[in-house]
């Protein structure tokens, strides 16, 4: 570092201040600052975090943080214009960031003919961002997870949405309190992959275009017997058409909000929060960083004794206090 010393409250910590008052307006700030790789934005990307951090806020984050992922050409976008269209009917906020595979691929005309999500650009109550994919190594990229823990703390829903099935939802699942998978009605991947045990079991499972019939109906009956056969209870699933006329909708927006409820929630971002520092410890200092703290699981247990409202920069600083 070079140059005089920054002054104690920068832009990070202002920016951070006002998305824990909830005040929206500073979320399209805070994306930017997490979004740059200067060193200098660095550090006041985790002056931001430190605001945002439940040590601040006195509990977790109020948002209801959800992931939705599939493959390529489900429904998601679509999907998700109908969900957001229902939550502002509720006079939820929402944020969504879409994490942008085209960015690792050259062209992106991977996604080809593929929906937009609609919203209405002068909604205060509406923030929709692109990220890019980022190194595929650390799971979702650092600026991914660190925007949906900043803005969990101002708006009421945050939405990550990753394109893939399996990989992608583990990665997901690491950051959010509920998974929603969407499968495309008729592509028997999904129902591979939850057999196999490819894939984790995710909190909702939604097929999409209902519209097209019996296939969408043979689709869900074929994951629910999956389901069954796994022994799972808990999940799921639920048949969506989104194109207008949508239906299921409500439901879907009804199961989510079930799910949340009967999560632990501090627990689960707790253990978001330790799974998040080891990746980036990871990144930062490699095999040759695990092994100076003693191995993995010393890394865990030094997290463990952490105290729990702790963001994740100040994990990985505590992990890096470690390595000494
Ligand atoms: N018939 C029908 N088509 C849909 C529905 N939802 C999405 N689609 C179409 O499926 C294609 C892919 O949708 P998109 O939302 O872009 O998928 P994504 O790649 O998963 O985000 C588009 O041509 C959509 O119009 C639906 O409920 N019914
Ligand atoms: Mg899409």
């Amino acid at each position: 570092m070079s140059g005089a010393p920054r002054p104690q409250g920068g832009v990070g910590a202002a920016i951070g201040a006002r998305l824990r008052l909830r005040d929206l307006s500073a979320a399209p700030a805070a994306l930017n600052l997490l979004e740059s790789t200067a060193p200098v934005d660095r550090e006041q990307s985790a002056a931001l975090l430190k605001e945002v951090s439940p040590a601040a806020l006195g509990s977790e984050a109020p948002a209801h943080v959800i992931g939705v992922t599939g493959p390529p050409g489900a429904g998601k976008s679509t999907l998700l214009s109908a969900l957001l269209h229902a939550w502002r009917q509720q006079g939820r906020s929402v944020a969504m960031l879409a994490v942008d595979p085209s960015s690792r691929r050259s062209g992106g005309s991977l996604l080809g003919d593929r929906a937009r999500i609609d919203f209405d650009p002068t909604d205060r109550g509406v923030l929709i961002r692109s990220t890019a994919a980022g190194e595929r190594l650390g799971g979702l990229a650092w600026a991914t997870r660190a925007a949906a823990h900043a803005l969990a703390a101002a708006f009421d829903i945050v939405v990550i949405e990753t394109v893939g099935v399996g990989q992608a939802e583990t990665e997901v699942a690491d950051v959010v309190d509920t998974v929603a998978v969407v499968v495309q009605p008729g592509s028997g991947d999904v129902l591979q992959f939850l057999k196999s045990g490819i894939m984790e079991i995710p909190d909702v499972l939604v097929v999409t275009k209902a519209d097209i019939g019996q296939i969408a109906m043979r689709t869900r009956r074929d994951l629910s017997a999956a389901l069954r056969s796994l022994g799972s209870r808990s999940t799921r699933v639920l048949s969506v058409s989104s194109l207008p006329p949508p239906s299921g909708i409500e439901d879907l927006v009804a199961a989510l909000e079930e799910h949340r409820a009967g999560l632990d929630v501090g627990e689960r971002r707790l253990r978001a929060r330790r799974a998040g520092a080891l990746t980036d410890f990871a990144l930062e200092h490699g095999e040759r960083g695990l092994r100076a703290l003693g191995g993995r699981r010393a890394a865990e247990q030094l997290l463990a004794a952490q105290e729990p409202g702790l963001e994740v920069p100040a994990l990985v600083a505590a992990l890096e206090r470690g390595m000494r």
